[in-house]
């Protein structure tokens, strides 16, 4: 296993240059993409996410650590979708409204696009109108939603329910994730599955479109 330290260190310190050139040395040293997601970017903001809860980070330090990410997967997203081999499937994925949280669902949607799926990502605070929205346009097997908020939990159900509403309900998978979100809380509202992290997403997908 190739050792993410010093992009770690440079994710803790919302360094961005540092971290894509700590990435792109890693890769130029035959890192798996796939790796640097799970093992190097992960960690570091689980981290950055423990060390807010303790008091030691403020929402800047929490800002400038979710851009460093941002600029390592504007990198790495291509490298992560060339990976995957036949398009297994096409994802519309979002933050639900009134959720600004993106950095799991972003971890979300590259390994998801490194486990060969079309990702079609709507952003943060999404309306049910735009989810289905877009699941019509693109087709999608799948809808996405992120929630980290308890406040923007039932904003899952309403989206749901807006499917239901708009008769799309039966053509699509819902899956759906983020830190409040229990198994026990998807068999309430009804989706189809839940993710417990990044990589139980992907094989959680992979099952609803039968792969
Ligand atoms: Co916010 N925030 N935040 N915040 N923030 C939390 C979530 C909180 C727990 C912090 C705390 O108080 N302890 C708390 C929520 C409390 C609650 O609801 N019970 C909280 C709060 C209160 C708030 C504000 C209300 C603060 C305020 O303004 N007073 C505000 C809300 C803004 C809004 O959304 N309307 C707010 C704002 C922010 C920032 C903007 C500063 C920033 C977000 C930056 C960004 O995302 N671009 C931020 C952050 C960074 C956090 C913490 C520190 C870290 C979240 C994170 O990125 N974790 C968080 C505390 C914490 O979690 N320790 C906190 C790392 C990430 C990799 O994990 O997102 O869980 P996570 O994703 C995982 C899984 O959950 C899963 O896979 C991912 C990878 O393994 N997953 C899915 C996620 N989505 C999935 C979808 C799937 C499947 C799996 O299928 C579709």
């Amino acid at each position: 296993m190739h050792d993410f330290s010093k992009l770690q260190e440079a994710v803790l310190a919302g360094n961005s240059a540092a971290a894509v050139a700590a990435a792109r040395q890693a890769l130029s040293e035959g890192a798996d993409p796939l790796d640097l997601v799970l093992h190097g970017i992960s960690p570091a903001m689980a981290e950055v996410g423990r060390l807010f809860e303790a008091g030691d980070y403020f929402v800047p330090e929490l800002l400038i650590s979710a851009r460093a990410t941002k600029e390592v997967f504007v990198l790495i997203r291509p490298l992560l979708a060339k990976q995957g081999a036949q398009p297994t499937g096409r994802v519309v994925l979002g933050t639900v409204q009134g959720d600004l949280h993106d950095i799991g669902k972003n971890l979300v949607a590259a390994l998801l696009e490194g486990g060969g799926f079309e990702v079609i990502d709507l952003g943060v605070s999404v309306s049910p109108e735009k989810f289905i929205a877009a699941v019509a346009d693109k087709k999608a097997q799948i809808v996405g939603l992120s929630a980290l908020l308890t406040t923007t939990l039932p904003a899952m159900k309403t989206t749901l329910d807006a499917f239901r509403s708009a008769g799309l309900r039966d053509r699509v998978k819902v899956m759906i994730g983020g830190a409040p979100v229990t198994q026990s809380f998807a068999d309430t509202i009804g989706a189809d599955g839940y993710g417990e992290n990044a990589a139980s997403a992907v094989q959680l997908a992979r099952r609803l479109v039968g792969v």
